[in-house]
């Protein structure tokens, strides 16, 4: 800067140093609501920093996996989450923003994944006297890492005490005539439920219910 005096003509100069500091990033606080397990939880974080910045952030999402990086990211597109939980729990989700100049922003929020029951899938019902189809044995859990164990009970009108199964698949040898149902229980590490009875039926004598 630079002031000239109009009597004499004297210049006079003085410099000001001006210094812009930076602002780190502030990020949107996040509540998120619960998922079921085997779901993706998906979520667009915005966040503000008035600076010329390139940001980077990194986000844990708590569950074992490795931590996902992300660049290219702005106040403009924000910071978009995704990703698949197997199982249920309550997961801590970190997000760590930086500005590349020193600026960090982070958040730490709680998310909850419930757990599914199993469910067995019915399929339709069946006049054929070779059993119940396929798909009744047909057990479904969107945890994909729940360990399942299974009951098979044989209700029979004739007597017949047919032993109890425990494995995915079952079958048992009508010894006489009568109705046979036959119940199958699913069921997680969660302890919960998915239960679905065969129409009863009259299998011919002998030959194997599969
Ligand atoms: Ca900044
Ligand atoms: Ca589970
Ligand atoms: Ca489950």
């Amino acid at each position: 800067m630079s002031v000239t005096d109009s009597a004499d003509g004297t210049i006079y100069r003085d410099t000001a140093v001006v210094v812009v500091t930076n602002l780190p990033p502030v990020l949107q606080l996040v509540s998120p609501t619960p998922i079921p397990e085997g779901s993706r939880f998906t979520r667009s974080i915005s966040f503000a920093d008035p600076g010329a910045d390139i940001w980077t952030a990194q986000v844990d999402y708590g569950d074992g996996s490795d931590p996902v990086a992300f660049t290219g990211i702005t106040p403009a597109t924000g910071l978009n989450l995704s990703h698949p939980y197997a199982d249920d729990g309550t997961f801590t989700v970190r997000i760590t923003l930086s500005d590349g100049h020193g600026g960090v922003a982070t958040q730490s929020f709680a998310l909850t994944v419930t757990n599914v029951a199993p469910s067995v899938n019915a399929g339709p019902d069946l006049t054929s006297r070779r059993g119940p189809p396929h798909a009744h044995r047909c057990h479904l859990d969107p945890g994909a890492a729940d360990p399942l164990t299974f009951l098979w009970v044989v209700t029979a009108s004739n007597g017949q005490v047919v032993p109890t199964g425990h494995e995915r698949t079952f079958n048992f040898t009508p010894l006489d005539n009568g109705t046979y149902q036959v119940v199958l229980t699913v069921r997680d590490e969660d302890l919960a439920t998915g239960m679905i009875p065969s129409p009863s039926r009259s299998p011919t004598p002998r030959q194997p219910w599969r």
